[in-house]
């Protein structure tokens, strides 16, 4: 099942990300948050129409006041917005990003195939790489928990220390292998760094993701160490805009498809993959330099692509709008499709305002193996069909902005609309209360 980050009201570009080479070219433009929300939803819908199992993460509450409060901005909220925007507006703009909607960086997620003791585990990711990241995790924990509420099957960890040694960003720097979903699989973990030890880093930009962060979710996960496979990336890509290891791969049952320079030593990693796999072989894909640069991979966002086994047979890759614009990419995947590989099928989506900030198709959702009883003790508030998808749509279209600059993040009628929204969507999905204003009061 995908669980897609629904947009929210205060999609904006900041320029937030250091090392995300979208969110840096586009800082300080204009941004529809309605555009953006409608286009989330769409895409939720295209995968639903393809047959696949599609649900939805709420977004956070934004402006978070109450990380303003505990910086020491007092007073009404109106105050407090303009008080942020006067004394600090890289706080205000941290604590007005709907970064949320990236929901691969929401947690790591091992299905109960894989854990020592049967259930689904999950971590959700403390994203300590940036303020407007790491504010997500408590409300992330508190959804998550309301959605996967039965004990009986989800085992819900805290986030890793919010210590430097265990940066973690979730299932961006995680895949999962399986000949079927039902059974064991192989847990790919790709790191950045390596904290507690030498070894080879990127020089100019964050590496996000230790080796120690990703050991640990494994160890909570109870992973079967002989099916488990840490890799590093190549950190010279990190340089190159890669900040996350779904922006140069992606991988789904027997299949990975990566960019040739994607792993420090991509023979080893093949290998240790293919002996945590057994007899069936794994299906590697990889793109030559030749054919596609590292920067064209980055700027189409090529490999964010979803890579989803189809119902009818076979599997597709759902590809970012911009790859069609890209010559080289595009005719790289019209020929993907002309071999015999299990991948059988193109679908091309416009989420646009996300790319603007860094975020494709595969970052946008966050997959959750389920067996058909978990899936059947699953809040299903949240499971989108024809009738969620209209009132979803029209719920946007109802409180959401077709323009926002950052000189409007302090508007305390923004806080408003996106409260009275909030309000509104926790009802629809059935969640009942996670945001910090019905908890504690507005
Ligand atoms: O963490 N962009 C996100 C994009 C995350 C993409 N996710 C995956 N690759 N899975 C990030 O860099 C930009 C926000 C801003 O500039 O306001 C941002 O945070």
């Amino acid at each position: 099942m995908n669980f897609d980050g629904l947009v929210g009201t205060t999609h904006n570009y900041a320029g937030l990300s250091f090392g995300n080479l979208a969110s840096q070219r586009n800082a300080g433009t204009v941004s529809n948050p309605r555009a953006a929300a409608q286009q989330g939803l769409r895409k939720m819908k295209t995968l639903r129409d393809l047959g696949l199992c599609q649900a939805v993460l709420p977004p956070h509450e934004r402006p978070a006041i109450d990380v303003l409060r505990r910086l020491g901005f007092s007073g009404s909220d109106a105050t407090v917005l303009s008080g942020a925007a006067r004394a600090a507006p890289d706080l205000l703009a941290a604590c007005c990003s709907a970064s949320s909607m990236w929901a691969a960086n929401a947690a790591t997620v091992s299905p109960g195939a894989d854990t020592a003791d049967g259930r689904v585990h999950l971590t959700p990711a403390n994203l300590i790489s940036g303020l407007h990241r790491a504010l997500e995790a408590p409300t992330t924990a508190r959804v998550l928990r309301a959605i996967f509420a039965d004990e009986t099957y989800f085992a819900h960890h805290a986030p890793l220390p919010t210590v430097e040694p265990f940066g973690d960003e979730g299932a961006a720097n995680h895949t999962r292998l399986c000949s079927e979903y039902g059974v064991a699989g192989v847990e790919l973990f790709v790191y950045d760094r390596r904290a507690c030890a030498a070894g080879r880093t990127p020089r100019h930009y964050p590496a996000r993701q230790t080796l120690e962060a990703s050991q640990a979710v494994a160890r909570l996960h109870g992973l079967n160490p002989r099916r488990s496979v840490f890799a590093q990336q190549n950190p010279r890509l990190v340089d190159a805009g890669v900040f996350h290891n779904d922006v140069i791969a992606v991988g789904n049952a027997q299949v990975l498809l990566h960019h040739e320079q994607a792993f420090l030593d991509s023979a080893t990693v093949h290998r240790q993959l293919q002996q945590a796999f057994g007899e069936l072989p794994v299906c590697f894909m990889v793109v030559p330099e030749a054919r596609v640069t590292v920067k064209q991979a980055v700027d189409s966002y090529l490999f964010n692509s979803q890579l989803v086994m189809l119902p009818t047979g076979g599997m597709a890759l759902i590809v970012p709008e911009e790859c069609r614009r890209s010559p080289p990419v595009w005719s790289w995947l019209g020929e993907l499709l002309e071999q015999q590989t299990p991948i059988r099928r193109l679908v091309v989506i416009d989420v646009r305002e996300s790319m603007r900030n860094g975020g494709g198709p595969a970052c946008l959702r966050l997959r959750v193996v389920l067996t058909a009883t978990e899936l059947g003790v699953v809040n299903a508030g949240v499971f989108l069909d024809e009738s969620l998808f209209a009132a979803l749509s029209a719920w946007i279209d109802r409180h959401y902005r077709d323009r926002l600059t950052a000189a409007e993040l302090a508007d305390p009628a923004l806080l408003v609309e996106s409260r009275t929204a909030l309000d509104e969507l926790t009802g629809i999905l059935r969640l009942g209360s996670i945001y910090p204003f019905q908890l504690h009061g507005a």
